[in-house]
This record gives C-alpha cells, sequence and structure tokens, in this order.
C-alpha cells in the first residue's frame, strides 16, 4: 500500500494535505474525541461554541488557556515535517488544515490555510481589533490571568479566534481551500475523522474532479469510502515511510 501511495504522490502534478487533529496526536495534544471528560468532564463541542462563550465566558476561557498551555509546549512530529519537506520539494502546494496548533507553520510548512482558525490568535467580541499573542509576546501574561481578557482598543471582551461549532467559516478560507481542492489531482488526508462540515467536503471535492485520495489514519474514518489508498497506521510511521 505505502508503494501505491508513493507511486500516486510521485505522479502528482498538484498535490494538496488535508489534516485533523490526529496528525498533531503524536504531539501530544489529545484530539477532540480524546478529549472526552479529560477537561473537568466537559466534551470540546460543548465548549467550542458560541452559546457557551455567551453563558459561561469564564469556562470556555479556562478551557481555552488551558489547551493554549498545553499547545504551547508541544512540538511538531515527524508527520508534519514530513508535509513541509513535501512542499520543499515542490510535491505539496499547500496543507489545509482543520487545526487551530499551529504546529504545521513550526514545522516549517509555509502554504497553510487554517480552516478553524487558530488557537494563539485572540480577537474582540466588538471591534475588530486581532492579536497573535506568539507575534506580541504576550503569551505567557495572557496564560498567568485569570479575569476576562478585555480588548485594548475598545475595553470589550476578547475571544479566541476559532470557528466555534455553529460558527461560519471565513468565506475566502473556505472559498480559497475549496479552489485548490478543484486543481488538486491529489489530497493527502492524515488523521481526521471526516465528521466535521463544510472541512470534510475537501477531500470529496479532489476526488469529484478527478484526483486521487490517500488517507493516514489508524481507524476507519468518513473519508475511507472515497479513499483510493488507504494506510491505517499512524501519520509518523506513514509519512517516514512515505517519504522513504
Ligand atoms: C458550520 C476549532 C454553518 C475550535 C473546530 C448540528 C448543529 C450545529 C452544527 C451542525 C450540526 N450538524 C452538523 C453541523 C455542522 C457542524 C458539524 O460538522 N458538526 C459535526 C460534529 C457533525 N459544523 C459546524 O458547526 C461548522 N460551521 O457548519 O456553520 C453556518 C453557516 C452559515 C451561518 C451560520 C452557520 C464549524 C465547524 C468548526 C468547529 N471547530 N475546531 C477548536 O479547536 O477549539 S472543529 C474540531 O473538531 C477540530 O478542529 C476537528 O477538526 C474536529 C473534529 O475533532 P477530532 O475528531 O478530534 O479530530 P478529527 O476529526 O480530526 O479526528 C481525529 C482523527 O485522528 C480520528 O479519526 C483518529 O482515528 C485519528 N488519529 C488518532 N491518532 C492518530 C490519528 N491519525 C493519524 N495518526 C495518529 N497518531
Ligand atoms: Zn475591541
Amino acid at each position: 500500500m505505502i508503494e501505491e501511495a508513493a507511486k500516486l504522490l510521485a505522479r502528482s502534478r498538484f498535490a494538496i494535505a488535508f489534516t485533523g487533529a490526529g496528525i498533531s496526536a503524536e504531539s501530544g495534544v489529545p484530539t477532540f474525541r480524546g478529549f472526552n471528560g479529560l477537561w473537568k468532564k466537559h466534551r470540546p463541542e460543548e465548549l467550542a461554541t458560541p452559546e457557551a462563550f455567551r453563558k459561561d465566558p469564564h469556562l470556555v476561557w479556562s478551557f481555552y488557556r488551558w489547551r493554549m498551555g498545553l499547545i504551547r509546549n508541544a512540538k511538531p512530529n515527524r508527520a508534519h515535517y514530513a508535509l513541509a519537506e513535501l512542499e520543499e520539494m515542490g510535491i505539496l502546494k499547500a496543507v489545509i488544515t482543520q487545526n487551530v496548533d499551529d504546529l504545521h507553520r513550526e514545522a516549517g510548512s509555509r502554504r497553510i490555510i487554517e480552516l478553524h482558525g487558530n488557537i494563539f490568535r485572540v480577537r474582540c467580541t466588538s471591534c475588530s481589533y486581532r492579536e497573535n499573542l506568539k507575534e506580541s509576546g504576550r503569551l505567557d501574561e495572557f496564560l498567568e490571568e485569570k479575569d476576562l481578557p478585555k480588548c485594548p482598543e475598545c475595553g470589550s471582551l476578547l475571544r479566541p479566534d476559532v470557528v466555534w461549532f455553529g460558527e461560519p467559516l471565513p468565506r475566502k478560507t473556505l472559498e480559497e481551500a475549496f479552489k485548490l481542492a478543484e486543481r488538486a489531482d491529489l489530497v493527502l488526508v492524515i488523521g481526521t475523522s471526516g465528521v466535521v462540515y463544510p472541512a470534510a467536503y475537501i477531500p470529496q471535492i479532489v476526488k469529484e474532479t478527478g484526483g486521487k485520495v490517500i488517507e493516514v489514519n489508524p481507524e476507519e474514518s468518513g473519508i475511507t469510502p472515497i479513499a483510493d489508498v488507504f494506510l491505517r497506521c499512524p501519520a509518523g510511521e506513514a509519512m517516514e515511510k512515505l517519504m522513504e
């Protein structure tokens, strides 16, 4: 199977990657399913919503501060680095990710489409203020804070700059991702359960426009039925073998 996947990759003219929480599992970042009950008995789907934030912003902010703390200590793994290398080699044209953990950027990928935002960016609930806490160097102080973070421009409540369940994805980002999927003749799908929409349309668009689908996942997923090659193994191991 690996040989077949390697052949498809070598023959591709416009390959893209589509990644989910599973690619960061080996970096120690729990997947959404991995979280269940992990954080004070809450399920992420309950917390990653505008309703939860309206009802109890303290609870949602402590969930995101806890996750930011966890993710900032995580390092990219072999799978992230392999995608950055494939981009270097001119084989991979872009990484479209559902993840908010910044690990593709840390691994050196350049063309990254973050469909669901980035956990290190915050934005104001009223004005257009946005801040990337890693770039502004305010991440530590932000994580130590216990109070609700306020906008330095207008004093309103700040929120994580991620897309919550029930919220639309940024139109421009989604359009760019769909255009890449239409152009792609191959999509490398790594570590996603393929149940979250509209992100999960990406591999389907590649398939419908005549492209090939290679999936890397230790379990079957919503994408497996359309996969041309299904590598049933963890991302790090599969990507290492693919790069040999
Ligand atoms: C939208 C950012 C419409 C936040 C995320 C009913 C009510 C309300 C909405 C809906 C509904 N039914 C459907 C919907 C739509 C909903 C949706 O799809 N829900 C699902 C749950 C059914 N979608 C939305 O709400 C989207 N918005 O539809 O808006 C709209 C339009 C106009 C106007 C108004 C509204 C927004 C979805 C974005 C949600 N935000 N993240 C944050 O991170 O805090 S999504 C979040 O969950 C993650 O980003 C991830 O993408 C997703 C799933 O989490 P996981 O399952 O953990 O991760 P993943 O799916 O990647 O699965 C892990 C996989 O890895 C597994 O398969 C596992 O086997 C594998 N794995 C494990 N270890 C490894 C591995 N693979 C490789 N190697 C390993 N080592
Ligand atoms: Zn503001």
